[in-house]
Parts: structure tokens; sequence; C-alpha cells
């Protein structure tokens, strides 16, 4: 060990020698390779002869050997900057290549689509909350009144974590978050990534996003939720889109109903269409009146307050709007289709 401290105490003062000499660039590098050159390097080479060392003297010899190379590149870099190589042209700046293609990000078309539904809700006076994608059982399901073991929980085959823990089904828990913290008037909308175990099909994702919308206030009626979203599907698709709605049920409104839009994909002309199944129409959205159940479980009086919600797939209702007939292509990563919808 002496005999490495002694020959580090050597090279140490023959690195500072020659570096207090260095009067150009040309030199830094030589400096540079002589010391820590990738074979001969004088640094390189007492690295070597640490390897025959015991382990006992391994312990301070690696680390006065790391605090030299630590000297010696602060050092050069000092030297560097000092003496920094001059601006001639190197080999491979070739200046008759051709210029190098830049590719710019832009948001995907979800995220496009997303934000334009947010901006029709906004001009509304809607605000925008959002919530966790991992949930309890209670938010997911129990706040929502679906009792354990209720059958209507299998209309959401739903991934767990544990017994407590799960992906959510639906962006319909944040309802509950919200309106557990504010109190009404509420007028928001909740966008956020929902997950189902569901084989994939032109319009089933196990991945997708949805957009919820709640309002609560005195005296809504079930004609606020026709006459806004009304409003809303119209502003999104144009003033000629047909749609329709069809009495459903939710555990978490009464009375509840799914809109329908026209199949855009084949207008009912196509018996075997594979989005609509020849009925030509496809369902969108599930809403309905809150339940007043709900309202107890977050402790706002159904007695004095009433409300509607919604709950809308974004993919399914963009993949009617930019009429493609397969929802799977937004997440295929396929530049050539994602490329389309950023086209100024
Ligand atoms: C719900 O998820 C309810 N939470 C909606 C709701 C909210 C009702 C508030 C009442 C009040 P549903 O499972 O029907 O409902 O899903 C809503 C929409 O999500 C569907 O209309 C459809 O557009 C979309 N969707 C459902 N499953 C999938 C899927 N696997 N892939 C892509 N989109 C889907």
């Amino acid at each position: 060990m002496s005999t490495l401290q002694d020959k580090i105490n050597n090279y140490r003062q023959l690195f500072f020698d020659r570096a207090a000499a260095v009067k150009e660039s040309q030199q830094v590098e030589e400096l540079r390779q002589l010391f820590l050159g990738r074979k001969k390097g004088y640094l390189t080479l007492l690295f070597e002869e640490f390897k025959n060392l015991s382990p006992e003297e391994k312990k301070t010899a690696g680390r006065v050997l790391n605090e030299f190379k630590t000297e010696i590149q602060s050092k050069l870099s000092e030297l560097e900057k000092n003496f920094p190589v001059s601006g001639t042209i190197t080999p491979i700046e070739d200046l008759t290549l051709p210029g190098r293609q830049l590719y710019w990000g832009a948001p995907h078309p979800i995220t496009l689509f997303e934000r334009k539904i947010e901006n029709i809700f906004i001009s509304m006076g809607f605000s925008v909350e959002e919530g966790p994608e991992i949930e309890t059982d209670y938010y997911n399901f129990e706040a929502l009144n679906f009792p354990p073991d209720h059958p209507a929980r299998d209309s959401w085959d739903t991934l767990y974590i544990n017994d407590k823990l799960l992906l959510r089904t639906h962006t319909s828990p944040v309802q509950i978050r919200v309106m557990e913290k504010k109190k009404p008037p509420l007028r928001i909308i909740i966008p956020g990534r929902v997950f189902r175990r569901e084989t994939p099909d032109p319009t089933h994702l196990p991945m997708f996003y949805q957009v919820e919308g709640l309002v609560v206030d005195k005296g809504i009626t079930f004609a606020h939720l026709k006459g806004t979203l009304e409003f809303f599907l119209k502003a999104l698709f144009g003033e000629k889109i047909r749609l329709r709605f069809r009495p459903s049920f939710f555990p978490f409104t009464e009375p509840s109903a799914e809109v329908d839009i026209e199949c855009i994909v084949c207008r009912g002309q196509n018996p075997e269409c594979r989005v609509c199944g020849g009925s030509g129409w496809k369902e969108i959205l599930g809403s309905g009146m809150v339940d007043p159940q709900v309202f107890k479980n977050v402790n706002i009086d159904p007695e004095i307050y009433s409300g509607w919600a919604f709950g809308l797939g974004i993919d399914r209702t963009a993949m009617f709007a930019f009429q493609i007939p397969e929802m799977r292509y937004f997440y295929e990563n396929d530049l050539r289709f994602i490329r389309q919808f950023n086209r100024k």
C-alpha cells in the first residue's frame, strides 16, 4: 500500500507540474491521455495494480485512488475551460449533408378531444375536477349505492388489486369525493382514465377515458339534464346530429337514461356494421337524476337538493367524431395515424 501511495504522490507532482505548463488545448488532451488513457494512462495502470492488493489494503487504496482521479478530472475540466478547442470544423460536420428532420411532439387525439369537451362545459360555467385511478370499494361501489354482492356490480368487470383496492371502473366515484368536500351548488366535470376487464373490440377497451358530469342545486330536474346534454352533443357533433335518450338503470341515478348517437360509420345502412351491430345507433353515455341515497351518503339533504349526472366514454365518442371505425387505432402508436389529428 505504501508503494502505491508513493506512486500516487509522485504522479500527483508530475500531473500538477505538467498542468501548470499547459499553454494550449492540444496539451490538455495530451495530459488527459497520459493520465486517463484507456490502456496506458498512469492512473489506469495504478487501478490495474490495485486489483492485486489484499482486501484489507483495497479499502484505503480504493479511496485514495478515487480521490486522485477526481483531482485529475476537475483540474482537466478547469484547463479545458481556460484553453477551449478552437472553432475549426471537425470532419463529422459535413456541410453538404441535407438538414436533419426534426419531429415535434403533439397532443394525442384523445387529449385533443378531451380538451374540446372540457371547453364546451367550461363555457357553460362548469369547473374541472379529478380523482384517483386506484380506488376503494367504498367510493367505486358502496357510496354509489351498490350494496356488496349486488348483481349490478357484474356490469363492471372489475380489476381488483386486493380485497379493498381496485382500479376504478368509472369516473363516478369522484362525484362522491367532490360532494364530501364541497357543498351545493355544484357544476363540475371529471375527466379521467378508467379500467375494466374487457376483451378489446372495435368499441371496447380494457383502459379507456370517461368524463363525468355532475350538477347539484335546488330545483334541478330531468329537463336540465336533457337540455344540457343536447346542447353539449350538438356543440360537439354539429346541429344535425341525431341522438336518442333510452331508459336504463344505474344504482346511483333514478330515473336513468343512456344516450345513443346515430352510427356515423354506417348510418344504419349496414346490417353487419361491426360498430353498431346494424342497429344504426351506438351508446355513448349513461346518465340520470342523482339517487337520494347517494346524497344521504355524502350528507346532502335530498329534500332540499336535487341533481343530475352523466358519464360519457371519451374514446368511443372520439371514434365517432373523427369517423374512425376502430377504437384500438388510438392506442397502437402508429405515427401515420396519430399525426393526422394535429394538422393545422
Ligand atoms: C358508467 O360507467 C356510469 N358510471 C355512467 C353514469 C355516470 C351513469 C353518471 C349515470 C350517472 P357505462 O358502463 O355505461 O356507465 O359507461 C359509460 C360510457 O363509457 C359508455 O356509454 C361508453 O361510451 C363508455 N364505455 C363503457 N365501456 C367501455 C369500454 N370497454 N371501452 C370504451 N368505452 C367504454
